[in-house]
């Protein structure tokens, strides 16, 4: 099987914070993740529907207008920016399948250089409606989320199910800035931290379109942040990450999952994956 990481891309990322991945999400993952959201836009119509927020649900079929949809006809209700634990609570098989698909876990070591891997407690899927300010995620670095991993080799993976571009939300980078340390942290009452309104403003920002199957890997200090949704669908992209196992004694596992050691039994199960989430 042909590597799909080169050491182009390895160099890049070390030099740049971030690299392109084209074509290298396997559509095994894109399909479950699309029934993994599928189920939780059908939970949240199902909710607006008792709550009285919705008479009926949406005509609408298309996966990028449908909850889209009835979120508008809803009056626009707040809802999880982030929704793991709910995911977790409708899907938990498919979930483990993507968190610890063994195509991912290829990309991780390749990327990391590393033969075990942990699947980070810490991965989102941020549905995002046009024009929803609530979910704009600003400039930030993951380590400013988990600053006593600063010093871990850990990549992040944010994939889109769809084609993206600066429209409709894809990401965007501050190339070369991750070599350059922790900022320090910034919060408003968006409850989202990250860099400061100054900090922002020196950063050169890039935007990178993607299309289903491409992923952008990024480093836990590159900042980067979410370009607004002006488009007319939804945005539903996944965001993982990765970290060589070794040093749990430091970063202890959480509800991550072990998803490759040469040790087996080592190796995180489902039902202990569950546990972690009960
Ligand atoms: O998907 C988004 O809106 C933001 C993703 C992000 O910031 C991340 O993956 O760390």
């Amino acid at each position: 099987m042909p590597s799909l990481v080169c050491s182009s891309h390895r160099d890049h990322l070390t030099h740049h914070g971030y690299v392109i991945l084209k074509g290298v999400i396997p559509k095994e993952v894109l399909t479950l993740a699309q029934q993994v959201l599928s189920n939780w836009a059908e939970e949240m119509i199902a909710r607006w529907l008792r709550e009285g927020l919705l008479t009926r649900p949406p005509n609408e079929t298309d996966f990028r207008k449908r909850l889209l949809t009835a979120w508008q006809q809803a009056g626009r209700p707040h809802h999880e920016r982030s929704p793991r634990r709910e995911l977790v609570h409708l899907a938990p098989e498919r979930l483990f399948r993507i968190l610890s698909h063994p195509k991912l876990i290829d990309l991780a070591a390749e990327l990391l250089d590393a033969d075990h891997i942990v699947s980070h407690e810490i991965w989102n899927s941020r549905p995002k409606a046009p024009q929803q300010h609530f979910t704009d995620t600003p400039w930030h670095q993951d380590a400013q989320y988990f600053p006593e991993q600063t010093e871990r080799r850990m990549v992040n993976l944010w994939f889109p199910l769809h084609r993206v571009d600066a429209q409709s939300s894809c990401l965007a980078v501050a190339p070369q800035q991750h070599t350059k340390g922790l900022y320090p942290s910034y919060g408003d009452s968006s409850g989202f931290i990250g860099l400061s309104p100054d900090a922002r403003e020196d950063l050169h920002e890039v935007p990178v379109p993607l299309t289903a199957g491409d992923a952008l890997a990024f480093t836990n200090m590159t900042p980067h942040r979410a370009m607004p949704n002006t488009s007319d669908s939804m945005r539903w992209s996944l965001d993982l990450r990765f970290a060589a196992h070794g040093d749990e004694d430091r970063w202890p596992l959480g509800q991550g999952i072990v998803a490759r050691h040469s040790d087996p039994g080592l190796c995180t199960s489902l039902d202990a994956w569950r546990g972690a989430w009960a």
